[in-house]
């Protein structure tokens, strides 16, 4: 899914082209508010859209036990979503009683300074659309099954809830020191491919891997990525691609090592990181704290 396309260059030209190109955003972006926020429509869903729903919720639950992180479990347990898609309002009840969250429906994408905003606010964007059958493996753009399923069980969270309202607060921040991409990457390997150590080894949490059937399995059992401990400048010079499982997975000890390294000013970092060279995905640092030294195989288009 090519959040990083979608969401850099021309925002507006890429809403406006809605509906002409096929580099166009897909939802519906006529009746959003100043915001980028819209109603959810939830009456609006088909059959078809609720059964596509039950279907994903359903192949992703079977593989949970064996490769979520027990928070994550959790938190999808307390949403009791499996039937339809949720109606996000009543999903805000019951995250704004867990951590002061609540869910807002958006057509999609949305600018980055908008994202932080809602971010910063406890609320969390989501897509309000969900996916064509012919879309099962493979989605250009996040839908409500990837925002929803992916994002929402950790909102209830305490710990990992406040790192995501930190993130929002940073977003400004990252904005007036143009250090969108550092901030971005970090969003990118610690919310969407994240990983974490516990008891019984490490456990999928980030949001891209456990709405995808192929990445979920893949990021715990492959021999090909690498996995790192993480370390917040590394993961922020560290590149990433859009159109394929991840080269490098980067490993917390614990969410509170994630809302610790988030809770400095970035300035002096951001300052330091333009004088580091990048680091490529398939390539690990003498510095690198290793879990697995990946082997680095072919590519992995969705499986
Ligand atoms: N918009 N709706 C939506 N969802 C996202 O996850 C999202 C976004 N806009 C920007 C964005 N993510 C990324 O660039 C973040 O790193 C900010
Ligand atoms: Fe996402």
């Amino acid at each position: 899914m090519n959040t990083e396309n979608a969401v850099t260059g021309d925002f507006a030209a890429r809403v406006a082209d809605s509906g002409k190109t096929d580099t166009a955003l897909r939802g519906d972006y006529s009746a959003v508010r100043a915001d980028y926020t819209i109603d959810q429509g939830w009456d609006r869903y088909t059959d078809t859209d609720h059964a596509m729903w039950r279907t994903l919720y359903d192949r992703q639950s079977s593989l949970l036990e064996r490769y979520a992180a027990p928070e994550f479990i959790e938190g999808l347990k307390r949403l009791d979503v499996r039937d339809a898609i949720p109606d996000f309002r009543r999903a805000s009840d019951v995250l704004d009683k867990a951590t002061g969250w609540t869910l807002v429906a958006v057509p999609g994408l949305i600018p980055e300074r908008e994202f932080f905003e809602h971010l910063a606010a406890r609320r969390f964007p989501v897509t309000n659309w969900i996916r064509k059958p012919e879309e099962m493996d493979y989605l250009v753009e996040p839908d409500v099954f990837h925002d929803f399923f992916g994002h929402v069980p950790l909102l209830a969270h305490p710990v990992f809830a406040d790192y995501m309202q930190a993130y929002g607060v940073g977003g400004a921040k990252a904005i007036a020191n143009s250090a969108q991409e550092q901030l971005t990457r970090l969003y990118w390997y610690m919310v969407e491919f994240g990983l974490i150590n516990t008891k019984d080894g490490l456990r999928a949490y980030g949001a891209g891997m456990l709405s995808s059937r192929g990445e979920t399995q893949f990021c715990i059992d492959s021999p090909s990525p690498h996995r790192v401990g993480f370390d917040l400048e590394r993961v922020m010079r560290t590149q990433y691609r859009i159109d394929d499982y991840q080269q490098t997975y980067f490993v917390l000890d614990s969410y509170e090592q994630l809302m610790d390294a988030t809770a400095v000013d970035f300035t002096p970092i951001y300052a330091r990181l333009k004088t580091m060279a990048e680091v490529d995905p398939t390539t690990v640092l003498p510095t690198d704290r290793i879990f697995t030294l990946g082997t680095q195989g072919g590519s992995h288009k969705a499986a």
